[in-house]
């Protein structure tokens, strides 16, 4: 079983409920666990700024799904959640990014672990530090001092109603 990471974010169509409905549907994946998720963060929107907030989220998962197995079936969640792709960093339905899947560091066509652009996204290293406190990521670096570090970039914890 690996460890992975998986970042969730919505700013359509009740963001709230699609979030926590992708946090059951991650659960459900063939040969996979839920091990624990982040609470839900209202976050102002990065990159293309004239769309609502996301609501976003960060679960762990162990899985025995290979990575490329892992992406292909966080595509089809986002499918079946209804996800249209328009334009970059378009407002979505739901988004399901893999961040990290245990030390594995690449850079192909299809997959680029860590991520990116996690490490300066604060609706990412937040919930993650939630999560993972003091994990140091490989190609990442300390969660919690990245994450303090942008913890005032527009973001917003919500309390369990919310
Ligand atoms: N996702 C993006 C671009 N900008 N901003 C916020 N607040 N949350 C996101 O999930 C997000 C974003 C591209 O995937
Ligand atoms: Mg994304
Ligand atoms: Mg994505």
């Amino acid at each position: 079983m690996t460890l992975a990471y998986v970042a969730l974010g919505s700013n359509l169509e009740q963001p709230d409920q699609q979030v926590r409905a992708a946090l059951a549907a991650l659960g459900h994946l063939p040969g996979s666990a839920l091990l624990r998720h982040s609470s839900l963060y209202r976050t102002a929107p990065v990159g293309y700024a004239d769309q609502p907030d996301f609501i976003n989220a960060v679960a762990a998962l162990d899985t025995q799904l290979s990575a490329a197995d892992l992406l292909e079936a966080l595509f089809a969640i986002e499918q079946r959640f209804g996800r249209q792709r328009s334009f970059r960093n378009a407002p979505r339905v739901l988004d399901l990014d893999l961040l990290y899947y245990h030390g594995m560091v690449c850079a192909d066509e299809a997959l680029t672990l860590p991520h990116p652009r996690m490490r300066d996204r604060a609706f990412v290293m937040v919930p993650l530090a939630e999560i993972a406190p003091g994990e140091i990521l490989p190609g990442v670096g300390d969660v919690s001092a990245l994450a303090a570090a942008l913890s005032g970039d527009g973001i917003e914890k919500l309390d369990e109603a919310g």
